[in-house]
């Protein structure tokens, strides 16, 4: 078998998505996800006019020697771009081994650890009473675990809230700029869970996500004024560039904490892992270089008791999703999976197998990864450029978003 030709992508059904195609000589195609939020065209010129050559004719089989060549091959190790576009590759030949096996691609990782993958759902409201609302709409529909995150009162727009119906961080034209307060913001989360723990009680699974905006010492005030309300997990409470500056926030509080949606390679995880600083890794298959990156990130995340959380917002696409799914049914040291869902118009291109049943999901049964994509429908939606918003703090300085 040897593949044929790949393509890229580029549609906009709601919001932005870049995805890789590879056929083989014998008409069995894969694809991937190679979306990277905001700067989606760098991975798709990047496929198109440095990796796709180097594929041709290539046996699709050989999963990892394509890996490593294009890992070791290119020199130039690592980053976002990089990883995300080896982690297209990487996806699109599991596709395909699965389908030529005639098997779902979980039952080639190793077969199911679990009979569905606890999802977790997003609920965002403008203030606690709103917050506390969502949070019950999701405990109606099945979710056991819950991000919950509201509007802080003095701010005019946080992350995670949303200013329509539903929570899209990137917005069409340049970047949008929002004011941020750590003083406003401390003061109030505890405030925000004391609230939904009085409503809804000891039951549900709680997250919050942080988005980088704290230092250490702040994070570690956050970490203990949420201890009541018993979080599964405080994420990304500061940037994880710096790492020891998580032992600071570990020598304060029990609250768990979960970082990794932004990181690329299981270098950007090693020491947070080793030192057990963390205990939930989010590292995905788009971001992450595919499935055979991921899962030697889990490997060794699962020598720690650190557990897998992989990030699922909506701007991983279907494909990502799918693939996360037979990830998460097998994956022994598996956490939680983010599910932020997908609205109608890409749900339509990206025709998928999994479905969400009290609380879970489960990938499906159809030989691969199970999604695919309508290719001309996906025509139908240019690319629509768009950014992610940054943050600065009253006085003009610019933040962490
Ligand atoms: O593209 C950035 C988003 O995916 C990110 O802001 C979402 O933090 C996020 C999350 O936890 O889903
Ligand atoms: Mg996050």
């Amino acid at each position: 078998m040897k593949i044929l030709s790949a393509s890229v992508i580029v549609t906009s059904p709601g919001r932005n998505f870049v995805t890789l195609k590879i056929v083989t000589d014998e008409g069995v195609y894969g694809i991937g996800d190679a979306t990277l939020n905001g700067r989606e065209l760098a991975v798709a010129s990047y496929l198109k006019d440095h990796v796709i050559p180097c594929l041709i004719g290539r046996d699709p089989h050989r999963i990892e020697d394509i890996w490593q060549y294009l890992y070791k091959g290119a020199y130039w190790r690592r980053g976002p771009v990089t990883m995300s576009a080896i982690a297209a590759v990487d996806t699109a030949l599991w596709d395909i081994k699965a389908k030529v096996a005639g098997l779902p691609l979980y039952q080639l990782l190793g077969g199911a650890s679990r009979s569905g993958v606890m999802v977790y759902a997003h609920a965002n409201g403008r203030d606690v009473a709103e917050t506390v609302d969502r949070v019950g709409e999701y405990i109606e529909k099945g979710y056991k675990a819950i991000r919950a995150q509201s509007g802080v009162p003095g701010l005019s727009g946080v992350y995670g809230v949303a200013k329509g119906k539903f929570y899209e961080p990137a917005t069409r034209g340049l970047p949008e700029e929002s004011v941020w307060s750590t003083e406003a913001y401390l003061d109030f989360a505890p405030k925000l869970f004391e609230a939904i723990r009085v409503k809804h009680g000891p039951g549900p699974h709680l997250l919050h996500d942080v988005h980088h905006r704290l230092t250490p010492i702040e994070a570690a005030r956050l970490g203990k004024s949420l201890e009541p309300y018993r979080l599964f997990w405080m994420e990304d409470p500061t940037p994880a560039e710096n790492q020891d500056c998580f032992r600071l926030i570990r020598q304060h509080t029990v609250t768990p904490i979960a970082v990794g949606e932004v990181f690329n390679s299981i270098w950007d995880c090693k020491d947070l892992i080793t030192n057990q600083l963390i205990d939930f890794v989010r590292a995905s298959v788009v971001h992450a270089g595919g499935i055979t990156h991921l899962r030697r990130i889990a490997d060794l995340a699962a020598l720690y008791q650190v557990r897998t959380g992989c990030h699922g917002a909506t701007d991983l696409s279907p494909v990502c999703m799918g693939a996360a799914l037979h990830f998460g049914l097998w994956v022994p040291n598996f956490g939680v999976q983010e599910h932020m869902a997908h609205c109608p118009e890409t749900d339509a291109v990206f025709p998928h197998a999994y479905r969400f049943e009290d609380g879970y999901m489960h990938p499906g049964e159809v030989p691969g990864h199970g999604v695919d994509i309508d290719e001309e429908l996906a025509a139908t939606y240019p690319y629509n450029p768009a950014y992610l918003p940054v943050a600065r703090l009253a006085d003009g300085t610019l933040w962490n978003w």
